[in-house]
């Protein structure tokens, strides 16, 4: 059977059928891709009124992608304090967020009790509010400082008011390219690890992908078909992120950057690939809101959420520090021909 016939008979593709999907033309692929977003999701495409928080930016590992970490090269290393926190999450609540996305570096000064007091300090004040926090190369970093199993961290998080993971730390599994490129953090079977152990408590995440620096589109496909497998065992993923890598202010020497025509077909490719993962997003911060709004015709439905501010990304170049209006980003998805439907964490639509 050829590609083109699984692809119309919808047959589940394999490894090899990914890697020679990049092989079809741009088109080809959207066609495909758009008429399983079409089946799934119609023309809605979800957006959610959200508020990323980075409580600070001191951290002991060294991911060479990365410009947000006080010991590259940014200079200005800070922790937030809790009230500093608090602050913001209450003109934040003003403002009509239902969810709060608290992600860090690994900071040996910022630990276990400094996050679940505040994780604690939002639920209780804010108890409608969706915490989605630590990623899983936190709970790897806390379980390690602390001598503690990944399952104790995660009681930790859900005694504490933590409602769902977020995707980050997944960067590319494949471990050759991993090691290069932030080697001494979470392994890539530990963070498949985390997200099975949190999805067997009854939660739900997301999975992320860092894509368009020195991996190869075997090590993308290699990437989806790990989240697949583990997909079929747990059905806890929401979520799929493809994000684009962004080159300032860091120290991973790459000197092809992806095309938008890569972008696309990378995007394509994860809705025909991720036939068990409900949710492709195209997160603007990282493919910029143009590319992200073309992404809608390539399987994407969800465009994450309007921010408000966000520091890991931007430090490397994205344009996303001050996050976007609700209006302009409704306007946006309506104006390319879709329906925003404004959801919760959980992807339940928001009237
Ligand atoms: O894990 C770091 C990535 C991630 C760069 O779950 C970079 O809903 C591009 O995971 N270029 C954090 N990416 C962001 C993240 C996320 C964002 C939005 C929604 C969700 C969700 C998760 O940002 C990190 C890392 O993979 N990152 N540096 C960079 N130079």
């Amino acid at each position: 059977m050829t590609l083109i016939e699984k692809l119309e008979s919808k047959q589940r593709l394999s490894y090899e059928d990914g890697v020679a999907l990049y092989d079809l033309d741009v088109l080809t692929l959207g066609k495909y891709a758009n008429k399983i977003r079409e089946e799934k999701h119609s023309k809605k495409t979800y957006y959610n009124v959200n508020r990323h928080i980075n409580p600070t930016n001191i951290c002991k590992d060294v991911c060479h992608f990365c410009a947000y970490s006080a010991s590259r090269k940014n200079p200005k290393p800070y922790t937030l304090k809790h009230d500093e926190i608090m602050d913001t999450v209450a003109s934040s609540v003003k403002n009509g967020i239902k969810e709060v996305h608290i992600v860090s570096a690994h900071n040996p000064d910022t630990g276990l009790e400094w996050y679940l007091e505040i994780f604690a300090k939002i639920k209780e004040k804010y108890p409608e509010l969706h915490i989605k926090a630590l990623t899983a190369a936190e709970i790897h970093f806390l379980s390690e400082q602390y001598n503690k199993s990944y399952e104790e961290i995660i009681n930790l998080m859900l005694e504490n008011g933590v409602d769902s993971m977020p995707g980050g730390g997944a960067e590319i599994f494949d471990e050759e390219i991993r090691k290069r490129i932030c080697g001494g953090k979470v392994t890539s079977q530990q963070w498949l690890d985390i997200h099975k152990l949190w999805h067997e408590n009854g939660k739900q995440s997301n999975a992320t992908m860092l894509f368009g620096h020195i991996e190869t589109r075997e090590s993308r496909i290699d990437h989806m078909m790990r989240l697949r497998d583990l997909q079929d065992k747990t059905n806890g993923f929401n979520a799929f992120i493809p994000l684009v890598y962004q080159k300032e202010n860091n120290f991973l020497k790459v000197t092809d950057f992806p095309t938008a025509n890569e972008i696309l077909k990378t995007f394509a490719i994860s809705r025909l690939m991720l036939d068990n993962i409900p949710h492709l997003k195209a997160y603007w911060v990282t493919s910029t809101i143009k590319l992200a709004l073309i992404a809608q015709e390539f399987g994407a439905n969800d465009l994450d959420g309007t921010i408000e501010k966000e520091s890991i990304n931007s430090a490397a170049g994205a344009a996303s520090a001050n996050g976007m209006a609700q209006c302009e980003f409704t306007g946006l998805i309506k104006n390319s021909g879709f329906v925003p439907v404004q959801r919760d964490s959980l992807y339940n639509e928001i009237n």
